[in-house]
């Protein structure tokens, strides 16, 4: 389940068996974004269908931030963001597929790079896994620059640590730092 537990290939090639079935379950993180459409149902909406997906035992939701975006066109409205946690019997592959297949579900489409979207599913964290192929980098490749990410996942546990470093100082870190804040008090939300 770890790189460092795979053979090396042929070609002498070291990575993880991203299509490996864990033996049991393992903790993983993804990280939810949306700003087209109904944001907050949509957030809501997907982490009913995580918490339903097979091989999926969600262990905790964070609280929803409005962030303003990140990268993309100009004039993107804002995100809601949210991070959860849980504990799956997915392969890495298998779990990103299934956040995939709820993106589907949402009408997400992918025209532009980091344009608009209904519904964005990102594999944070999978286990201790590193891994470098491009269809699944882990831990995601951008987590830890992003408060977008890391600061509702420091909402919801002050003591996460990504890659050694603990979540919420990546997040006071983080360019978009300023930019993050909590979903008012009384606006429907699955973390609120
Ligand atoms: N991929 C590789 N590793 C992963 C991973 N760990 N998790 C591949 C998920 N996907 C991973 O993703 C592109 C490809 O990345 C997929 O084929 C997948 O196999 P995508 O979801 O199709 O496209 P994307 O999300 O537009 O691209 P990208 O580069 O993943 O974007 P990011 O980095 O996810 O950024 N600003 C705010 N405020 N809030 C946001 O949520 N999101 C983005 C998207 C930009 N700015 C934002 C936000
Ligand atoms: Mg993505």
């Amino acid at each position: 389940m770890t790189s460092h537990a795979s053979p090396a290939d042929e070609a002498g090639h070291q990575g993880p068996d991203l299509d490996r079935v864990p033996h049991v379950p393992v903790p993983a993180v993804l990280a939810l974004g949306a700003n087209l459409g109904d944001a907050a149902a949509t957030l809501t909406e997907a982490v009913r269908q995580l918490a339903e997906a097979p091989g999926i035992e969600l262990t905790g939701v964070s609280p929803v931030a409005v962030t303003q975006p990140v990268g993309g066109p100009p004039g993107q409205p804002d995100y809601l963001n949210l991070v959860l946690t849980l504990m799956t019997r997915l392969s890495p592959r298998a779990l990103l597929a299934a956040g995939q297949e709820i993106e589907r579900t949402h009408h997400r489409t992918r025209e532009v790079r980091w344009g608009p979207r209904t519904l964005d599913i990102d594999v944070i964290t999978y286990d201790d896994l590193t891994s470098d192929e491009p269809d699944l980098t882990l831990p995601h490749p951008r987590a830890h620059l992003r408060a977008f990410v890391l600061t509702p996942w420091s909402w919801m546990d002050p003591e996460a640590t990504l890659s050694g470093a603990l979540v919420a100082d990546l997040a006071a870190q983080a360019d978009d730092a300023g930019s993050v804040r909590r979903l008012p008090t009384g606006t429907e939300g699955p973390g609120s």
